[in-house]
């Protein structure tokens, strides 16, 4: 794995020397290195990413540096990183093609990933925040959970291949620390990074860090992340990983990837949606967002359903791990008790990903990393009023997440909640 010592980072002077003669570059931008183009524009926490042009094409070169880019060398993090995340593309690319930027070259010591340059995509979470509808976003992410998910897992993978492959997983320590730190356990108390719209949030701030439900409730999700090492997460999927245009989907940005629980990727994906529906007041300067709001609450129950009805089908038909044996059920003419099996896998992935959701709602306000859908409303006192709004449905989706029983009744939730206070 990649050593600090002879690790450089890169920066838009020095790369072409650096990779002038790597063939994977040269094939993709042509052999004259001198005349490539080379733009930094990682807006990330981590990496640093680089747009390189040349005469034949374009590509994207992502560098981990040995510190947390947000927050300075004072925070150093692992170069390791960069190998999570190139295995884990390996990985999604087999599980669900097309879905991932292609890589064309891995250097492990300089934690360097060449991939694809994704064009003309641009950030799911930006295109949100502009108000642009996306018409295949439900269904393809809804696709790419249940195919990732699933065939990570031991429902699906031979049992050796799969502890294998979670014992390679499992050395991504430093990059579950920071989720288990960051989601799980600082928005409870005053940790030292958190940081809020102050004075207007203090109040509810300081009514979460007593709520001793809500503390509970955050302690069991991260009972189940550290230790329900079901199958080969994302480990970091929210609308900023993930590219858009009208008619293609890509997820990019494993690099948080270790084996936890499905209801992880799931739970934290849509509570990127949620905090969206509950931003866009805040983005209303052009006119009314009333039709986009509308768009999003269609586009979670579509990233359900789609996600369910993939997972049956794989269920009925790639069922081949250790678990729910097939020669148990459809082998003995019971294929009714493997119905009744996925009923339950289903409907336990859907009341964790609620608490799930819940506290990733929770942290992107009142923790250190913070999401641009709130951010970028300048007005404090109306950032503020729609980020109580998900605060409040982040508790009560994680508190009662066993009393909630579809998709349909957190909308409704979300659309009594964002109705609640005038603009
Ligand atoms: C210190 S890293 C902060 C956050 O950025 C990443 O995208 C993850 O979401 C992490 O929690
Ligand atoms: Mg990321």
């Amino acid at each position: 794995m990649a050593e600090t010592q002879d690790f450089q980072a890169l920066d838009a002077v020095t790369l072409p020397a650096r990779l002038g003669d790597n063939p994977a570059m040269r094939a993709a931008l042509g052999s004259d290195a001198s005349s490539w183009r080379v733009r930094e524009v990682g807006d990330g926490n981590l990496n640093l990413v680089f747009i390189v042009e040349g005469d034949k094409g374009t590509v994207i070169v992502k560098q981990a540096l040995p510190y947390v880019r947000l927050v300075g060398d004072s925070w150093p993090l692992p170069l390791k990183r960069s190998f999570f995340e190139y295995h884990a593309l390996k990985r999604q690319a087999e599980r669900d093609p097309g879905m991932v930027p292609e890589i064309l070259h891995f250097d492990e010591a300089q934690a360097l990933i060449v991939m694809e340059f994704l064009s003309p995509h641009i950030i799911l979470r930006q295109a949100l925040i502009n108000g642009q509808q996306l018409p295949r976003i439900g269904r393809d992410l809804g696709l790419f959970l249940a195919r990732t998910l699933f065939r990570g897992s031991d429902f699906s993978m031979p049992t050796k291949a799969r502890k294998t492959d979670l014992a390679l997983f499992a050395d991504n320590v430093e990059l579950c620390d920071i989720t288990e730190n960051l989601v799980f356990s600082d928005p409870y108390f005053d940790a030292r990074m958190n940081r809020h719209t102050s004075p207007q949030l203090d109040g509810i701030v300081a009514e979460l860090r007593a709520d001793r439900d809500m503390k509970v409730v955050a302690q069991k999700m991260k009972h189940l992340f550290a230790a329900n090492a079901e199958t080969l997460l994302h480990g970091d999927l929210h609308t900023g990983s993930v590219m858009v245009t009208m008619d293609e989907t890509r997820v990019i940005d494993p690099e948080f990837a270790f084996y936890g629980p499905m209801a992880f990727d799931v739970g934290m994906l849509l509570a990127n949606f949620w905090m969206n529906f509950l931003a866009q007041a805040g983005h209303e300067e052009a006119g009314s967002r009333d039709g986009m709001r509308a768009y999003l609450l269609d586009v979670i129950e579509q990233i359900w359903s789609s996600f369910t009805d993939e997972f049956t089908q794989l269920w009925r038909t790639e069922r081949k791990g250790i678990l729910y044996e097939t020669r148990l059920f459809e082998d003995r003419g019971d294929a009714l008790g493997a119905e009744q099996a996925l009923d339950m896998v289903l409907h336990d992935i859907f009341v964790d990903a609620l608490g799930f959701a819940g506290v990733e709602m929770h942290r992107r306000i009142l923790g250190l990393a913070h999401n641009a859908d709130f951010e970028t409303i300048a007005d404090p006192n109306l950032r503020a009023r729609c980020e109580t709004k998900a605060l409040k449905l982040g508790r009560h989706i994680a508190v009662n997440r066993h009393a909630i029983h579809s998709i349909a009744e957190v909308n409704k939730l979300a659309v009594r909640l964002e109705k609640e206070f005038v603009r």
